[in-house]
């Protein structure tokens, strides 16, 4: 058989054989970039010198830039691939400034990767007494669009910045005292408050999940290290830790300096008061056009825009002050918007809005000779008609000042909603005036259905969409529920808690979610059948009831009452449809247990001071709890 196969395929010979099929020394053809990548430091005025990438179109001449300000690696940003073509190499967010010609920079801030300096987490503004480097994000953007415009000859001397979270908190500083060159903006989901509202704290309640962020940011100049876990799913992380303190400390985070500030200024102090962007911002009269964007589901910075947008309202005489809010998670408006969780959009919404307003905003004040946009004042997703809308005035809906005061909706007996003031209770009708349910420390409610795993990017990019049937029923989460709709009910601004509220502990945290839910009636779409979307969740720590800065014990078993806002909603409920809302007094492990025994830091809690508690949701006479709606007419 072997002799017939070589008589049939012939004999191999030595010369057309390669003896190594690996090539000795290749080198590729070489492709022509369509752009030019140039790194330069660009030194500021204290000499401290940036690392900077600047991606010039071929044969560019009198083109504006974009400048990106970020603490998470110029280089990489700037290489979203090796692609010669510029449109690939820079990430999918810039498809609309590279088709029309810009320039476009990113640079590090000062201590990261490749910048010189030392480096200070969200730095306060120099002269706030708590930012002892002698620079800012405001002085640094200063100095880098100056030294642009001098010293790039392809650029017209014309300068926008765009960023969102951190590299939103950088575009925000550079507003504070802006070069006369920055002729544009557009913070995405700014960190404008920390302790409010955006990454670190709501209302004082800390965010865990900023334990990982800081061994990530400040373990080193480059991309922190990772720390290894106990178990995958951090609810029995954090847990078997005790307080955020405790498992911060077994983290080695004793070694962070950031994190040893933030243990020392739990309260809204001068620490954090002297970094509140949104009051800052509006002490500046704004020069800038400026289009604040926020995700209406934004699980990490759900304050900053939106008040910054609203604390500049009073002031725009202008109309310089832009806001956009989509149906998002945090951050997505760069990526691609078809979908949040179950949802579907009619069309990719992020493209649409990078196209259709961001784009023509931009080049109206950096390209001269182009059309004046029609940029709306705001522009609104409503997320349950799935369409945008462009609301003359935003919040549409508030308690005051709005074109509609909002209406009450109170939590009455029974699990009922209604619009209708509750009567006063008979005197000895306990069961009449209040709902109540133990909160456990030791058996927090989780915030999303568990494994609870830090590196779940999906279920930690949608929680704020997850469907809460997983706690309902649940004998600490109170549920209070309208009838079907027979109209549609259109919520258009700011809803605002205001929970009369009692604890047997002496310290409790509120938990206040609004839901649409979707009638379970077996017809498409299925993912939604049932389905309980959250609109609007936040949660206040009662220890700052009467003060932020100076936290004070609660009374055991006095009702009290607890105002705070919630985070803004677009959206008509269909008929059908059911109005909820929740009540609870934890949301574990993204914001760390309450003890519900007042001790002076949290953070320090010890194990003996995690108390259960009776909780009361009070609804009668004078201490009816409700929630202020913002509902508006249905104008079409
Ligand atoms: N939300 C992130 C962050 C911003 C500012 C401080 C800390 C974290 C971010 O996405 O950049």
């Amino acid at each position: 058989l072997a002799t017939l196969a070589v008589s049939a395929y012939g004999q191999g010979s030595a010369e057309k054989f390669p003896a190594d099929d690996l090539a000795t020394n290749f080198k590729a053809p070489v492709v022509e970039r369509d752009y030019d990548k140039r790194v330069v430091m660009i030194p500021m005025r204290d000499g401290t010198k940036l690392y900077t990438v600047i991606v010039v179109p071929k044969g560019a001449k009198s083109a504006p830039i974009v400048l990106t300000r970020t603490c998470y690696n110029a280089a990489g940003r700037a290489a979203r691939s090796e692609s010669p073509r510029m449109i690939e190499a820079l990430p999918l967010s810039d498809e609309g400034f590279v088709e029309s010609g810009y320039i476009r920079v990113y640079q590090d801030v000062r201590g990261k990767y490749g910048s010189e300096g030392v480096y200070l987490m969200t730095p306060p503004p120099v002269n706030s007494g708590f930012n002892p480097s002698g620079a800012d994000d405001t002085t640094d953007a200063y100095d880098t669009i100056d030294w642009l415009i001098k010293n790039v000859p392809e650029s017209n001397g014309r300068v926008g910045m765009i960023g969102s979270s951190y590299e939103g908190f950088t575009v925000v500083m550079a507003l504070l005292h802006p070069h006369p060159a920055l002729k544009v903006a557009a913070p995405e989901s700014p960190m404008v408050d920390g302790w409010m509202g955006d990454d670190w704290f709501h209302y004082g309640a800390f965010r865990e999940n900023n334990l990982d962020y800081f061994v990530g940011q400040t373990t080193m100049r480059g991309a922190g290290v990772k720390v290894t876990r106990a178990h995958r799913d951090d609810y029995t992380n954090f847990l078997e830790a005790g307080s955020a303190g405790d498992f911060a400390r077994s983290l080695g985070e004793d070694q962070l300096p950031y994190w040893r500030t933030v243990e020392q200024h739990p309260a809204y102090d001068g620490f954090w008061q002297s970094q509140a962007l949104d009051k800052l911002i509006a002490q500046v009269p704004t020069t800038v056009p400026t289009m604040w964007e926020q995700g209406l589901w934004d699980q990490e910075d759900m304050w900053g825009a939106i008040h910054s947008f609203r604390a500049l309202e009073p002031k725009d005489k202008d109309h310089l002050n832009h806001l956009v809010m989509g149906p998002w998670r945090h951050s997505q408006v760069n990526r691609e918007g078809r979908t949040l969780g179950p949802m579907t959009w009619a069309t990719d919404t992020t493209a649409q809005w990078r196209r259709d307003v961001l784009l023509p905003f931009f080049n109206q004040y950096l390209k001269p000779g182009s059309p004046k946009a029609d940029t709306p004042h705001a522009w609104i997703y409503n997320t349950g008609e799935d369409h945008w809308e462009t609301p003359k005035a935003w919040p549409a809906s508030c308690e005051k000042g709005c074109p509609t005061a909002s209406k009450r909706l109170y939590l009455t007996a029974s699990g009922k909603l209604s619009f209708d003031a509750p009567a006063s209770a008979a005197p000895n009708a306990s069961s009449n005036k209040f709902d109540e349910y133990i909160s456990d420390p030791a058996k927090p409610v989780p915030y999303r259905p568990r494994p609870v795993a830090a590196d779940d990017n999906a279920a930690w990019g949608s929680w704020l969409v997850t469907d809460q049937r997983f706690v309902e029923g649940r004998p600490d989460v109170l549920t209070y529920e309208s009838e079907p709709l027979k109209e549609p009910m259109k919520l258009s601004g700011e809803p605002v808690a205001h929970l009369f509220a009692s604890t047997s502990g002496t310290d409790s945290d509120w938990v206040v979610k609004i839901i649409d839910v979707f009638p379970d009636r077996g017809t498409p779409p299925v993912d939604m059948n049932g389905y309980e979307l959250p609109l609007s969740t936040d949660i206040f720590r009662g220890r700052y009831r009467t003060s932020f800065e100076k936290p004070a014990a609660l009374t055991p078993d006095e009702p009290l009452p607890f105002t705070f806002g919630l985070p803004m909603i677009n959206h008509t409920i269909q008929p059908g449809h059911r109005l909820m809302v929740q009540i609870q007094s934890t949301l574990f492990p993204l914001y760390d247990r309450n003890p519900q025994r007042f001790v002076p830091n949290i953070f320090d809690a010890k194990p003996a001071d995690y108390q259960k508690a009776t909780q009361r949701i009070w609804h009668s006479g004078e201490t009816a709890s409700y929630i202020s709606l913002p509902v508006v007419p249905i104008t079409e």
